[in-house]
């Protein structure tokens, strides 16, 4: 296991001084947020493409988010933000990172009165994305997201629902499992248990339980050794993602110690 450091501690610094700044951190693997301040374009990609081959690290990319809704049912808004999601797989493949990370759908607010509308919206723009992925050469992950927001797949069953669905399709789309979304539903042993053999990455962020607040590694009240302890039993073989937004050092440090390192 590699511990790696996503970069969206450091969204509101330039692009060009973070990648500088990356150097000084001992980790294995950078995830790039494709988001704001940093959205990838040709200038960027070029520059990261300098930056890895420099370090020999290996790479993620996440999606972009914020206003992102791939269950948006509005067909006008749904097209833009599918152009949006494959010009980031298009880009992101030129890095040929190790996986493409991106959210489920938002609930509709028009569900009540059109039952599962949105959840055949999401299928839909899943399968989108897993098309325009294999036409790159790109693999991808959906993530698990938190609670309160009002996310299709936040919960253990709800992915499993969702794989049922995607049937066949499935097959090529595997996990980003994120322990401080799962520990807010009270669901890390499950999602662990559960799709042991989908999980293929990782975000590291700690919570009281009580709210998303991506905190350092040890500054919440996960049981991060036993996160470690159920990695291993199901030979998980991936990074090690730190997505906190602060302790940045400390977070380091103390996956360093979990892992024996020191
Ligand atoms: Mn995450």
């Amino acid at each position: 296991m590699r511990i790696g450091l996503s970069t969206l501690f450091c969204l509101g610094k330039p692009f060009q001084a973070v990648i500088k700044r990356l150097n000084e951190f001992d980790v294995e693997h950078v995830e790039i947020v494709d988001e704001g301040p940093h959205a990838l374009n040709n200038l960027r990609v070029s520059l990261l493409k300098e930056a890895i081959k420099t370090r020999g690290i290996s790479l993620s990319v996440h999606a972009p988010f914020a206003d992102i809704n791939i269950a948006s049912t509005s067909p006008i808004i749904r097209h833009a933000i599918m152009r949006r999601l494959k010009k980031s797989i298009r880009l992101s493949a030129q890095l040929n990172p190790e996986y493409w990370v991106f959210h489920p759908g938002i609930q509709s607010a028009v569900g009540d009165v059109l039952p599962n509308i949105d959840w055949k919206i999401n299928l839909k723009s899943t399968r989108e994305l897993l098309k325009e992925a294999r036409e790159n050469g790109l693999r991808i992950a959906i993530e698990n997201v938190p609670d309160p927001f009002p996310f299709l797949l936040k919960r253990a069953e709800e992915f499993k629902a969702f794989y049922e669905s995607l049937g066949g399709d499935g097959v090529d789309l595997n996990m980003t499992f994120d322990v401080g979304h799962a520990n807010i539903n009270g669901q890390i042993e499950e999602f662990i248990e559960k799709f042991r053999n989908k999980i293929v990455h990782t975000h590291f962020h700690d919570n009281n339980g009580d709210m998303d607040s991506h905190l350092g590694i040890g500054f919440g009240k996960i049981n991060w050794p036993r996160i470690i302890e159920d990695l291993r039993r199901i030979n998980y073989r991936g990074a090690l993602v730190i997505e906190s937004k602060s302790n940045i050092e400390e977070s380091i440090q103390a996956l360093k110690e979990l892992l024996g390192l020191i």
